[in-house]
């Protein structure tokens, strides 16, 4: 403990001479991460605070302008998600491909935020609310926090993703990557250096196709029946672990018996693990930045 006393000292040392770092306190240190979406005259703003002390990530949203109640061109409500892939400088938002979704959860399971463990992770609207547009296009500042979002490991870190806003019909109206200075992919002053991230690295080259049949089986506070769950046209996924179940986790693959159209059948299905890795990260910093397009 002593060497480790030494080096969190020499550390804080060492922090205090970078302007954009301020020494992490207590356990409660702090990851960062940004996004900006924009298009379609939309400008909304995320900013993502994780932690290493197994509470949720914040998740803070302003939206400036352009989501409107009733607009000529595009419906809400809005929905919103962090998926895979950036969209890079000219923010071509079908970059994004599909929802970050490392446990194949698919958009074809209707996520309820009283089930938020069987939700795909990216789909904060599906947790949180969709965004209802209003008169003068502009959304008060509001946050929540999202015991699922995760900054690691890899396969469920949002570093290195994007932002999409979708208009009710899913057209994709306005997105922006999420930047970070723990990845490389801000500066010290959190422009976007567009480059690629130094932590997420594998990305799809294609988003997963959906199974065909839409199913809502979380409706409101109930946990659905057995008759429903085995009913499913498609296996249920594995219920994503929270932070507060493990602050780091690993993802694999195991064959299980699963239920599906009412018979049991045997299914190789991702599922999230415990794991007692070290976060990769210290995480830091409560500055406030200029936003940079
Ligand atoms: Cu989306």
């Amino acid at each position: 403990m002593h060497a480790f006393s030494a080096f969190a000292a020499l550390s804080a040392l060492a922090v205090a001479t970078f302007t954009n770092a301020a020494p992490a306190s207590n356990g409660r240190e702090r990851l960062y991460a940004r996004s900006y979406a924009t298009g379609n005259g939309i400008d909304a703003r995320f900013e993502f605070w994780g932690r290493t002390d197994g509470t949720g990530t914040f998740v803070k949203i302003e939206v400036l302008k352009g989501l409107f109640k009733d607009s000529p061109h595009y419906q809400g409500p809005y929905g919103y998600h962090v998926h895979t892939n950036p969209v890079g400088e000219e923010r071509n938002c079908t970059k994004a491909l599909a929802h970050l979704d490392p446990l194949a959860v698919t958009e074809s399971l209707i996520c309820d935020p009283a089930f938020p463990q069987y939700c795909q992770e990216g789909d904060l609207s599906g947790k949180h609310g969709k965004f209802n547009g209003t008169t003068s296009g502009a959304i008060e500042t509001f946050g929540y926090s999202d015991d699922y979002l995760r900054f690691f490991p890899e396969d469920f870190s949002i570093l290195g993703r994007s932002i999409v806003i979708h208009a009710a019909n899913k057209t994709r109206l306005a997105c922006g990557d999420i930047i970070s200075t723990i990845d490389g992919t801000a500066s010290g002053s959190f422009k976007p250096t567009h480059k690629p991230s130094k932590f997420v690295k594998h990305y799809p080259t294609v988003a997963p196709t959906n199974p065909p049949q839409v199913v809502t089986p979380f409706v409101g506070e109930t946990f659905p029946s057995d008759d429903t769950l085995h009913n499913l046209p498609f296996p249920l996924a594995n219920p994503a672990l929270s932070l507060q179940e493990a602050l780091n986790v690993e993802l694999t693959e195991k064959t299980q018996t699963v239920w599906v159209n009412g018979s049991k059948t045997q299914a190789k299905l991702p599922v999230e693990k415990k794991s007692s890795a070290k976060p990769p990260f210290r995480g830091f910093t409560d500055k406030s930045w200029t936003w940079y397009a």
